[in-house]
């Protein structure tokens, strides 16, 4: 993994083309973000397309991240004049208040169109969001059955695909994209961390023990906690290469040799924080990202 990690291919280029064409015919574009970062995972390009439209933010995987620092999210963005929910697309939890935002969201254009007297024109919202926030999981859910193919990678959803829910609403699910250049490292690696890049271009034993300082330095004792290990690394020149080997002990990570396998260690510290083994955790808060520039 270089210092910053990219990763745009061409298809993303193309998806956000379509999205532009399609906005003419939008009335409200339901932005997903990942509730464990809700601002690395907000994809800055959706303010130039979706500008001048009605916006709602979800806090997507709400369940999987620490719920004290999804409220102060929510009012972040509240705060910043958006309408705001949090939550599980993948159990529902939440999504009542969904239906009352985007109506909320559009109230503007509702009242236009009763005063030129039409009626009922159902709305039409996009969905967006970077791959793999749970998009068409969200469609389905929303929709009450399985209507978009989901799966845990990213680019599931190749092209744009219309979904009638009833007769108020429309919406339209997109493929994940994500922008050509992270304004930062840090940026970058939350992406990685939630599982939005496509692993194979990355390192994943690099991105596990970085991954493991933040725990242990944001989340003191659920490393050792979970992997029953200390967390203590003071002294250590590379404390995450540290941490990662003692997790390797503690799950019999051998190679043939007799010598610690970190390469499995790191795959299982990958999938047990995305199947929030680990526990329940953030990666970045509002004070994470002051002197950013705010989207
Ligand atoms: N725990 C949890 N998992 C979720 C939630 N929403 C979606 N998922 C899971 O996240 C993975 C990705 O979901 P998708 O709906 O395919 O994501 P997408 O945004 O459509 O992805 P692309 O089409 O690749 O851009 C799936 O394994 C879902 O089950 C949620 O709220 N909580
Ligand atoms: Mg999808």
């Amino acid at each position: 993994m270089s210092e910053t990690i990219n990763w745009y291919p061409g298809h993303m280029a193309k998806a956000k083309r379509l999205m532009l064409e399609d906005m003419k015919i939008i009335d409200v574009v339901v932005e997903l973000v990942d509730a464990r970062i809700p601002y690395s995972s907000k994809n800055p390009d959706i303010d130039t397309i979706a500008k001048g439209k009605s916006r709602v933010i979800l806090l997507n995987k709400a369940d999987m991240a620490d719920a004290a620092v999804t409220a102060r999210w929510k009012e972040y963005y509240e705060n910043a004049g958006a309408t705001v929910a949090a939550i599980n697309a993948r159990s529902g939890n939440g999504l009542r208040a969904v239906t009352e935002a985007i109506q909320t969201a559009c109230r503007e254009k509702i009242e236009r169109d009763r005063a030129r007297g039409i009626q009922n024109r159902p709305l039409r919202a996009m969905i967006v969001g970077i791959p793999n926030v749970g998009k068409s999981t969200f469609i389905n859910s929303f929709a009450g059955k399985a209507v978009a193919k989901t799966g845990n990678k990213p680019g599931v959803t190749k092209g744009k695909q219309w979904i009638r829910l009833n007769k108020s609403v429309e919406l339209l699910d997109t493929p994940g994209i994500l922008w050509p250049k992270f304004e930062s490292p840090e940026v970058g690696l939350r992406i990685a961390w939630i599982g939005s890049i496509n692993d194979q271009i990355l390192v994943t034993t690099e991105l596990a023990e970085k991954l493991l300082v933040f725990i242990a330095g944001r989340y003191q004792g659920m490393l050792s906690e979970h992997y029953g290990i200390g967390e203590t690394t003071e002294g250590c020149e590379h404390p995450g290469t540290e941490l990662l080997r003692r997790i390797a002990e503690r799950r019999g990570c051998l190679m043939k040799g007799g010598e610690l396998d970190t390469e499995r260690a790191a795959g299982i510290v990958t999938d047990e924080f995305r199947n929030v083994k680990i526990g329940q955790i953030s990666l970045e808060t509002p004070e994470d990202i002051a002197g950013y520039t705010a989207r």
